[in-house]
């Protein structure tokens, strides 16, 4: 493998003149035909790890990518020093198209978009029982963006030896989000673990939720290899200590499939959300929006699906929680 000098990129190349001597710069260019792809394991300050067949090779963003973003779970091509030796840094050229795209504003009046994970399958959305309380606003959200990326949710309840998850998986009920619950002492036993793995195997799942839920704690029981710093609840405030500062994507053993631990969110913006794709999540409502008015809101009197409800087509229940959720944009904190 060539090399390219410690922290040498494209545009070093451009401007200065090449120590070496005289070889004609498209030499020492890298072509972008040998590119390798690469997946994003995590983003830190510009700092892009990839991981290229099995070595982890440290990147940045090359220039003529513009402001395109590069996120975890990107499946990117890579040119320059792919060796994955220290110090060496080599170079994103492309950022591959995405299957899907989980993304999130600050809040709903936000234009700015994050995107915060790419290419997940599945969205983990991991409340704790207590300790943090749960709050089913951030529930509900979570649910809105994972049907609006077309990611399949994922309940995770943990803390279940701190309080019973009747109620919540009561009003949940209808939608028929799979979830799991788990507790310390599953936790301890690999019990939860086991649990949760069955749910995870060959897929690609982000885990969200609030700060000090336990999703680095889950993450670690799955990948032990791996551990991440956890952190302690406040006792007196009862909020997490934000302690996982960045994404991370990170191998299950054996049987393949990926977990992405992210950091804990404040809030879940939903700045811009497509009704049409999140009834998608709804088969049994769906076929009743064909005597909708144009670019019916799903929540309007007007709306044929009352009349699909009251015909028999489909349980009140699930046009319920549809409403529930197509209107959590809405809605206040504290509701
Ligand atoms: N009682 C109890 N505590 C748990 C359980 N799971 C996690 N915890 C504790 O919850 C605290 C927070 O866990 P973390 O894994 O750091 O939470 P996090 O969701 O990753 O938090 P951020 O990285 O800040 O977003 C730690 O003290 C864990 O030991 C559980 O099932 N029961
Ligand atoms: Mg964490
Ligand atoms: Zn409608």
């Amino acid at each position: 493998m060539r090399r390219y000098g410690k922290h040498t990129d494209e545009d070093d190349v451009r401007v200065r003149p090449n120590r070496k001597g005289n070889r004609p710069r498209s030499n020492i260019r890298p072509k972008h035909e040998d590119a390798s792809e690469g997946l994003v394991l995590t983003v830190d300050r510009g700092r892009i790890t990839c991981l290229i067949e099995d070595r982890t090779v440290t990147a940045m963003k090359a220039r003529e990518l513009g402001r395109k973003g590069v996120v975890v779970g990107d499946r990117v091509m890579v040119v320059g020093d792919l060796s994955g030796a220290k110090d060496t840094l080599a170079r994103i050229v492309r950022v591959q198209p995405r299957s899907s795209v989980l993304r999130r504003t600050a809040d709903d009046d936000d234009p700015y978009e994050r995107v915060v994970v790419a290419n997940a399958d599945q969205l983990a959305i991991v409340t704790a029982l207590a300790d943090p309380e749960p709050r089913p606003r951030l529930i509900d959200r979570c649910l809105v963006a994972a049907y609006d990326a077309g990611l399949e949710p994922l309940l995770v309840l943990t803390k279940s030896d701190l309080a019973p998850p009747d109620t919540l998986l009561e009003s949940y009920g209808a939608l028929g989000v799979p979830y799991v619950v788990t507790n310390r002492e599953e936790l301890a036993d690999g019990a939860a673990a086991d649990r949760v793995r069955e749910r995870l195997t060959g897929r690609i799942t982000a885990f969200v939720g609030h700060s000090g839920v336990g999703k680095t704690t889950l993450v670690n029981a799955l990948v032990p290899e791996r551990r991440r710093a956890t952190g302690h609840v406040n006792a007196v405030t009862g909020r997490g200590r934000h302690t996982t500062t960045s994404a991370l994507a990170l191998p299950l053993a054996a049987d393949g499939g990926w977990v992405i631990d992210t950091p804990g969110v404040r809030s879940f913006g939903l700045h811009h959300i497509d009704p049409s794709r999140v009834i998608h999540a709804f088969p049994d409502l769906e076929p009743g929006t064909a005597d909708c008015p144009r670019a019916c809101s799903h929540d309007e009197p007007d709306c044929a699906l009352d009349q699909w409800v009251a015909e028999g087509h489909a349980d009140p229940a699930r046009l319920y929680s549809l409403r529930r959720l197509l209107a959590t944009r809405e809605r206040r904190e504290g509701d």
